[in-house]
């Protein structure tokens, strides 16, 4: 299986908190995480309209000057915590791809582990309320599901080339049914369940769509 970063369109570092040689830089990164982690648990809970820079630094119990010196602006505060949302991807991508499988049953256990960090993880969550808020933020955020898209497509061209898919399935065309299915999935279970149920629907949601895409078994 090729290496994953020619797949990966993700383009985001996650920011990191590991010890470097600068302890100062150290103390500022986990500072700048802590404020990061607060204010997607605050968007996600009163969405970045009802979420104001004294809320964050209240949750943090820090002065606004404070969070000012990491994020210059709420906007700045909302590009930080989506792009961190894209950032979770590769990390997961990369763990995915170490376990070796082919690359549709990398398309589909990349999907399961996209399913557990949308009901699991609080700046998933955030980064998804924020881009259904696009419209409310003075920001240039990333663009939603176009990464997700190339990398499904890449991956089911690959099983394409593998054997792995369907006669007639078009990769791209699949890649993009995938990302639909799944935004939808997890949004009416955000709606209805506040994603408590997601990877359950998604299970069942993926189990059809694999269904058509994947090759028939060889007799
Ligand atoms: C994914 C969402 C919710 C796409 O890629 C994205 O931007 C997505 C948030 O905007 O679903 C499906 C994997």
């Amino acid at each position: 299986m090729p290496e994953p970063d020619q797949a990966t369109p993700f383009r985001v570092q996650p920011i990191t908190t590991r010890r470097g040689p600068d302890p100062k830089q150290d103390r500022a990164a986990r500072t700048r995480m802590l404020v990061l982690t607060a204010a997607a648990e605050l968007f996600t809970a009163h969405g970045f309209r009802h979420t104001s820079v004294k809320d964050v630094a209240e949750r943090v119990e820090m002065t606004k000057g404070a969070v000012y010196f990491h994020f210059p602006t709420k906007e700045a505060l909302a590009v930080a915590v989506v792009e961190q949302h894209y950032a979770r991807w590769p990390v997961l991508l990369a763990a995915v791809t170490a376990e070796g499988h082919g690359p549709l049953e990398t398309a589909v256990r990349l999907l399961e582990g996209a399913a557990t960090a949308f009901r699991d993880d609080i700046v998933v969550q955030a980064g998804a309320r924020l881009q259904i808020e696009r419209p409310q933020i003075d920001a240039e955020l990333p663009t939603p599901y176009v990464d997700w898209t190339r990398l499904l497509a890449t991956l089911l061209v690959r099983a394409e080339a593998a054997g792995e898919l369907r006669k007639g399935v078009c990769p791209q065309a699949a890649a993009r049914s995938l990302v639909a299915a799944f935004f939808g999935t997890q949004h009416i279970s955000d709606v209805l369940h506040e994603r408590a149920d997601i990877v359950e629907r998604w299970s069942e949601t993926a189990e059809l769509l694999f269904l058509a895409i994947r090759a028939a078994p060889t007799p």
